[in-house]
């Protein structure tokens, strides 16, 4: 993650230079305008389930096109009260979470009591009336010794989990796993299946029932918390690799879900990409994690996690079509573009920042989403 927040650096300044020639390439200046101008109308109203290409239901909407499965209020979300991390259900964010509780916390606990032990021992012993007469000592050997070793040991403890948590977030996925990509937009992500045919989606930000005009759909405790629910869940199934793969139409979003220990920033012109394996199905909520603008705080995640059957029927039922068994899932109707980096990504270890990417490969499907426009992939 460190690592990846370094690149993004590196990636801002570079953009930095190439922002004008993008503004100019936006295919959507009128919907950008009109966003700026009424920021707070910018999510449109979700219409009521219409499925268009609806041979199959949506397994994850009831017949009304209300979701099925509501928030647990223990797995997934803050918590009042909680004090540390969010129970993880990925085999990384176990790990870190092991890590964070069984090793560096308990280490930073007994560091800090010994040295504060330490200091009041000489404030107290040492103190001009209890010793009038100061010791004039400068060197003992066994005491530096043992004040070299200690922290080298120490840091060496540390180094081994962590280094091998660093290299499991970096394990690019394995050839069978879904490709998600995730796209930063001001302000709302979009979302693609790239292997599933041409699934696209949209998820905005559910407005709470006193900020929507009448008949407009609004957040209820059943869709998640406040500021978390979304109007479009991203679909995916449990126990099977994810390719998350994120970029960005505009500005440098990321794409963040603390329960899965994912947090990877979306670069307009890039794709970053990373991996994970959902455990327990369920619904899991995330924010946009890197400041992008005036509404960065209103561009929630919602991911629901299903079995892989119910995943498979829930892609039917948005025109989509698994990946033939057998041959590595390979993109069949997204751009083709995106195929081929996605092919070499694949090849390379660890999170791949595409250097070779143009920007327009990245940004054609991100700019084809009319902006704000909620709900374009029901
Ligand atoms: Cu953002």
């Amino acid at each position: 993650m460190r690592m990846l927040g370094l690149t993004s650096i590196v990636l801002a300044a570079g953009l930095a230079l190439g922002a004008p020639v993008h503004a100019q390439n936006s295919t959507a200046p009128a919907a950008d305008a009109q966003q700026a101008a009424a920021p707070a109308a910018a999510p449109a109203p979700a219409p009521a389930a219409a499925p268009t290409q609806a041979a199959v239901a949506d397994p994850t909407l009831d017949a009304a096109g209300k979701p099925l499965l509501t928030p647990s209020k223990t797995i997934g979300q803050p918590q009042d009260g909680l004090y540390g991390l969010q129970d993880q259900v990925t085999p990384n964010g176990r790990e870190a979470h092991w890590f964070h509780n069984w090793i560096l916390v308990p280490l930073i606990t007994i560091i800090s009591i010994f040295v504060l032990i330490l200091l009041i021992w000489v404030i107290i012993r040492y103190r001009r009336s209890a010793n009038p007469t100061p010791s004039r000592t400068s060197h003992n050997t066994i005491i530096e010794i043992v004040w070299t070793l200690a922290p080298v040991l120490i840091l060496i403890a540390i180094a081994v989990p962590s280094i091998r948590l660093l290299a499991a977030q970096f394990k690019p996925a394995p050839d069978n796993a879904v490709t998600l990509k995730a796209i930063g937009n001001q302000w709302f992500w979009s979302y693609e299946y790239p292997d599933h045919g041409d699934i696209k989606l949209t998820a905005n930000m559910l407005k709470e029932q006193t900020e929507v005009a009448a008949g407009q759909r609004y957040r209820t405790d059943a869709d998640g918390p406040r500021l978390l629910a979304a109007d479009t869940r991203v679909v995916l199934p449990v126990g099977v690799p994810i390719r998350l793969v994120t970029t960005a139409q505009d500005v440098i979003h990321s794409w963040a879900v603390p329960a899965f220990w994912i947090k990877l920033d979306a670069v307009p012109g890039r794709l970053n990409e990373t991996s994970f394996i959902i455990e327990k199905p369920g619904l899991y909520f995330g924010q946009c994690s890197e400041l992008c603008g005036a509404r960065h705080a209103y561009m929630p995640i919602a991911v629901e996690a299903v079995s892989p059957e119910i995943f498979a029927r829930w892609v039917a039922s948005k025109g989509g079509k698994m990946p033939s068994k057998g041959a590595a899932p390979q993109s069949t109707t997204a751009a083709g573009n995106d195929a081929t980096d996605e092919t070499s990504n694949a090849a390379e270890a660890g999170p791949v920042v595409n250097a070779t990417a143009a920007p327009a490969v990245t940004n054609e499907p991100a700019t084809q989403n009319p902006a704000g426009l909620g709900q374009t992939g029901n």
